[in-house]
């Protein structure tokens, strides 16, 4: 059995327990690897070689620290079939979207922050001809990274990857759910050179590792994304203490459809929309709105390419374009919110089961992707984050229906907007409470633009000058001429 080893100090190394969870392959339900049951012990070893480190790599100019980073992303990319059978394996989603997604944005984030950071810059402020004021911006010092199990490499890198390039040093907790390709990558930054201390990794249970980061007295900055609830908590036990908070937490988004819309782009890319990585994106649009009189004709054509095309299997199967939910956990827990859907009256329309392919995969946890409608706009259904393959559709008769239904939820993260009308999309991306909206088009993503989101999906925005920002602290010096 594979037993994955903690990254403290630039060394593989067993938790100070020795225990270990079992970390089973959601397409089979079994345990296939040992992620390490680490504990504040480990953490205090992690926090002490950031610090030991991070005089020098916040000392190292950049274009050094940019040779380093990108080297990390050529060793990924070097080795792309290995990282994505092992995402495959620990998440559960498609090879292909792993081959195609994860692991090539993974390169992309060490490789977009390991250049940004020789392009980044301060400004100065001239005040005539007696004074001058000019901003530092100069690294936190150890900082934390805390990431989920939805896009596992994905996510860690987006983090850590702004993180390292600032200056600072890491003390980092992938999801114990997923922690087999932070492992890999750990091997790749020895095979890379990056100094020892400067990312530590220490895999375990939020409750013992990730709070121990979250309330580390030296640990002056958390990048976190994943639940609302545990933002809410890493934020109890933050905020008190004055650190840097970037929150990236859950969403309920709305996609919505007007009748003047491209039927075929949008047909396409709705289906993409509602259900890849078996709907396990923050960033997938779970609520369907459609304008009344294209409702029965988007409906039909929905539910047929969705039976057609949306083949649930074995993850390394090509065929497969749904994979294992994540953990028995998540699986019984979208299975609950269809049970719910239908107790507030739905109508499943397509799927709504588990589903047992034949084969190695047998006792793995899949469910179909499912179609619900008949709901009201406030129900539970449409207004808790389910995280799975469920989307709901509701009709809407004007624009300011459907706004108020868009916004109705506490989430705020992201929206889709179909119509070919674009200054009714201008208007309308205008009055929608969200951090990001996608108009014809659904995760186009440029990794300068200001990622995040409002109300209860977050605090903060990542990406770009926002990350290297948050990971910097900005001083202005004014000097009398
Ligand atoms: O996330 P958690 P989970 C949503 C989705 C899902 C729900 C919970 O609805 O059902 O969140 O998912 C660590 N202090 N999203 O349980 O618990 C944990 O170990 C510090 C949306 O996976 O938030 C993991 O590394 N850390 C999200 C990370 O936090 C703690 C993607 C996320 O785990 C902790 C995933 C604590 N007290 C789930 N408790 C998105 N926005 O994309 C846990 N952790």
């Amino acid at each position: 059995m594979q037993k994955i080893l903690n990254y403290i100090n630039g060394q593989l190394i067993e938790p100070v327990s020795k225990s270990y969870l079992g970390n089973p392959d959601p397409s089979t339900g079994e345990v296939y690897s040992l992620c390490p049951d680490s504990d504040a012990a480990d953490v205090e070893s992690a926090v002490a070689a950031a610090k030991a480190a991070f005089n020098q790599w916040s000392n190292t100019p950049s274009e050094k620290r940019t040779r380093i980073m990108t080297r990390i992303a050529e060793l990924i990319e070097s080795n792309l079939d290995t990282f994505a059978k092992a995402e495959t394996i620990d998440q559960g989603k498609p090879l292909w979207l792993s081959k195609n997604g994860e692991i090539p944005r993974a390169v992309s984030n060490m490789r977009f922050f390991g250049t940004a950071i020789e392009h980044f810059a301060s400004e100065a402020h001239p005040m005539g001809d007696h004074a001058i004021n000019y901003t530092l911006r100069t690294p936190i010092g150890v900082v934390g990274c805390i990431s989920p199990w939805n896009l596992p490499l994905y996510l860690f890198t987006w983090k850590i990857a702004p993180a390292i390039a600032a200056g600072n040093c890491v003390v980092a907790k992938p999801s114990e759910v997923t922690p087999m390709t932070a492992f890999l990558l750990s091997e790749i930054c020895i095979e890379a050179g990056l100094p020892a201390g400067v990312l530590n990794i220490v895999h375990g249970l939020g409750v013992k590792v990730g709070s121990a980061i979250t309330a580390h007295p030296e640990i002056k900055a958390i990048s976190f994304t994943g639940g609302t609830k545990t933002g809410e908590e890493i934020a109890r036990i933050a905020a008190p203490m004055f650190k840097k908070l970037s929150l990236e937490l859950g969403g309920k988004n709305p996609n919505i459809i007007f009748a003047d819309c491209d039927f075929e782009k949008m047909l396409d890319e709705t289906v993409r929309s509602s259900f890849l990585n078996q709907g396990e994106i923050c960033l997938c649009g779970s609520r369907i709105f459609i304008e009344r009189p294209l409702y029965e004709k988007f409906k039909i054509a929905f539910i047929n390419k969705v039976k057609a095309e949306l083949i649930v299997g074995d993850p390394l199967d090509a065929a497969t374009k749904t994979g294992a939910i994540v953990s028995k956990i998540h699986f019984e827990k979208v299975l609950s919110y269809i049970e719910l859907a239908k107790q507030e009256g739905g109508n499943v329309l397509c799927g709504g089961n588990a589903v047992k392919p034949e084969g190695r995969c047998n006792k793995g946890w899949f469910i179909e992707p499912t179609v619900i409608e008949g709901l009201s706009y406030n129900c539970r259904t449409n207004q808790e984050e389910i995280f799975g393959p469920v989307v709901t559709l509701t009709p809407f008769d004007t624009e300011e229906e459907v706004l108020m239904m868009a916004n109705s939820t506490q989430y705020g993260l992201a929206s889709t907007i179909w119509t070919e009308n674009l200054t009714r999309a201008h208007r309308m991306a205008a009055q929608i409470k969200a951090g990001i909206i996608w108009i014809n088009c659904w995760l186009l993503r440029d990794l300068r633009t200001p990622f995040g989101g409002v109300k209860s999906s977050g605090v903060g925005r990542e990406g770009g000058w926002e990350a290297l920002r948050f990971f910097t602290e900005a001083k202005n010096v004014c000097i009398k001429l």
